[in-house]
């Protein structure tokens, strides 16, 4: 899978280097690319964004290196998703996840101030597929972070990123319930000990304990996750 992302703080993407999505881009599984917006700007002092017509708050980021970047880094006749991180758009949840996992060419635009000249988004979607998606319901500064959440829950499910793809299944988000607890050894800490069930050898009861874990956790904290 090849990831490019849009941004006027590449350096923010470093972080894709380290760990299972770094590993993974070293073993050529994932390709992704951190491009400055800046690069695309023709003035001297590199101008991104402008004041909003028709007044109020903040700044708007303007069109033009936005639809240059687009023009560069989409080849003709492929039409990757465009992924425009906005606290307006629709909630990003696992099952997206799995949906964008599954294509060849994600590109990310990261906003900052009060968004992108709505002009982009509407001409991109002319030629592309587009999806504004938020994180959740808070404010961040910019899309930079939102985007490297998403390309973490993303790359993580392309295959052979996860050396072991049955630990995919049993997460949270992924049966619909929250995760049970795990535990490791010792068997007893700080007073504390491990639940005996687990040290029982019977799968059955293992199992039957997990899934009734999981159904108090949800209970408990995401009761919108149970079916009514
Ligand atoms: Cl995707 N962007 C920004 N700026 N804020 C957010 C968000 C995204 N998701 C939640 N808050």
């Amino acid at each position: 899978m090849r990831i490019d992302i849009v941004t006027i703080f590449p350096e923010y993407f470093d972080v894709l280097g380290v760990s299972l999505l770094g590993k993974a881009r070293d073993q050529g599984l994932l390709e992704m690319r951190a491009h400055d917006l800046r690069q695309w700007t023709h003035d001297r002092h590199r101008t991104v964004d402008d004041t909003p017509y028709g007044g109020g708050a903040g700044m708007v980021m303007r069109p033009e290196p936005w639809g240059e970047a687009l023009d560069a880094l989409v080849p003709e006749g492929e039409s990757p998703v465009l992924i425009v991180p906005s606290p307006a758009g629709e909630r990003f949840t696992q099952a997206i996840a799995r949906e964008l996992a599954v294509e060849p060419h994600l590109l990310f635009a990261c906003g900052r101030y009060e968004g992108i000249d709505q002009r982009v988004i509407d001409e991109a979607r002319s030629r592309m597929r587009v999806r504004e998606i938020s994180l959740g319901d808070y404010v961040l500064n910019g899309g930079e972070v939102a985007s490297a959440a998403m390309i973490e829950a993303i790359g993580r499910l392309v295959p052979g990123v996860i050396g072991n793809p049955e630990s995919l299944t049993e997460e949270s988000h992924e049966g619909g319930l929250l995760e049970y607890p795990s535990y490791t050894k010792p068997g007893s800490w700080r007073g504390r000990d491990v639940p005996p069930v687990l040290l029982s050898g019977n799968h059955a009861a293992i199992a039957a304990w997990r899934r009734e874990q999981s159904l108090d956790r949800t209970r408990r904290i995401r009761p919108d996750l149970l079916p009514d």
